[in-house]
């Protein structure tokens, strides 16, 4: 491509510091050193993990940062050495890399990474430069590969290739909240048929959860949300029923353990909070009960919890984007898509123009989307 090797002026959403909206500027996006690739994104979500970021509470983040992680676009150029993907071919940047070669990578049961944010902080490029400036100033990466940039810059190990038929602005979601929630069901919890779930939380990533809960069999899934405007969507996914901690004076764990018995098999964790995780916790069944941590709680949190819960037998299990290896299992779901296996599309409810970027971070903070999608 004629910009191969050069510096591209393009916009991009920054965040200049901690509490403030971002500011679509104009900024440079120098060239792909070896190894590394420049990608044009199309399309990008809004994921509750960059409104961590904004409001200054996501582990490590540097400011000023271009956000972004959940986007879809078509590679620009490559550096030196890179062979897996080329100009022209049709990409998600991931931001749970998978380098192949560190121990978790060679372990078929991990998809953590070395190369992963919470392991190596990921503000800069590999080399500890950047390949943003906007007025002068360096601005910082956001896990590799902040997709709040027009075009951006990532290591090799942190894009991954998908079918040239893939629709950009649908299979972006495929970058983080669906396999998170889908993937926490059926690869961390590996919820079985017939079983009984709650699902606390229903955005897009716990509603990905009920999507996953639905595909693994499960007989009954129930959600649980504040925001009631949330339920219908929940029910058209798959949820059986729908309860609001709101409704009751009695905690809401207790509640459901009066609607299953000795309590739901699996439970699934999307919101974010200490309470919700510990409420979660005791909702499942005190000796076979699963209960899967997907929700992010603000860096430095502390959780207290009572351990005759775990001592009785439960599990409390994390889960990293849905268990999947990235490279490998995220071109895989792609194809899924395109086979109609799931409809993630349905999780989309507003798309707007980048420049109506803090539109789609005040829909998300009002509980009025699901996913809005930002178009370049
Ligand atoms: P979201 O804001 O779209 O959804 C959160 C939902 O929780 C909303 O529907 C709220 O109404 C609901 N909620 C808020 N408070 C309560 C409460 N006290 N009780 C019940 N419901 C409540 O967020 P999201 O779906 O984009 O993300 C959810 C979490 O998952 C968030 O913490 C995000 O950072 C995390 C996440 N984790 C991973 C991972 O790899 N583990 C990946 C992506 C996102
Ligand atoms: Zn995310």
């Amino acid at each position: 491509m004629a910009t191969a090797g050069k510096v591209i002026r393009c916009r991009a959403a920054v965040a200049w510091a901690a509490g403030k909206p971002l500011s679509v500027e104009e900024v440079e996006v120098a060239p792909p050193k070896a190894q590394e690739v420049r990608v044009k994104i199309v399309a990008t979500g809004i994921c509750c993990t960059d409104d961590h970021v904004l409001g200054g509470y996501f582990p490590n983040a540097e400011f000023p940062v271009i956000p972004g992680h959940e986007g879809a676009g078509i590679v620009e150029s490559i550096g030196e050495g890179v062979t897996s993907v080329k100009p022209g071919d049709k990409v998600i940047p991931l931001c749970l890399p998978q380098c192949g070669q560190c121990c978790f990578c060679l372990n078929p049961d991990s998809n953590y990474c070395m190369k992963s944010h919470l392991y190596e902080s990921q503000n800069l490029m590999p080399d500890k430069t950047s390949r943003f400036t906007c007025k002068g100033k360096r601005i910082h990466h956001f896990l590799w590969i902040s997709t709040f940039a027009e075009y951006t810059v990532m290591p090799e190990y942190a894009v991954a290739k998908i079918e040239a038929a893939a629709p950009l602005d649908k299979v972006c979601l495929l970058a983080c909240g669906f396999p998170t929630g889908y993937g926490a069901a059926i690869n961390t919890a590996k919820v079985k048929p017939g079983s009984t779930c709650a699902v606390f939380g229903l955005g897009g990533v716990g509603l990905s959860v009920v999507m996953g809960c639905k595909a693994a069999g499960a007989s009954r899934i129930i959600g649980v949300d504040i925001n009631k405007d949330k339920f219908a969507k929940a029910k058209e996914l798959g949820a059986t029923d729908c309860v609001n901690p709101k409704d009751f004076t009695k905690p809401i764990h207790e509640v459901l353990m009066e609607m299953t018995g000795l309590g739901v098999d699996y439970s699934f964790e999307a919101i974010g909070l200490a309470d919700t995780l510990t409420a979660a916790l005791a909702s499942c069944n005190m000796n076979t009960g699963v209960c899967v941590m997907a929700g992010e709680l603000a860096s430095g949190s502390m959780v207290s919890f009572d351990p005759l819960l775990l001592l009785s037998g439960r599990t409390w299990r994390g889960t990293l984007l849905g268990g999947w290896k990235m490279r490998d299992s995220i071109p895989k779901l792609v194809s899924s898509y395109l086979e109609k296996k799931f409809n993630s599309d349905l999780l989309i409810t507003h798309t707007l123009p980048i420049a109506e970027v803090n539109k789609g971070f005040e829909l998300l903070r009002a509980g009025k989307s699901i996913r809005s999608v930002l178009l370049f």
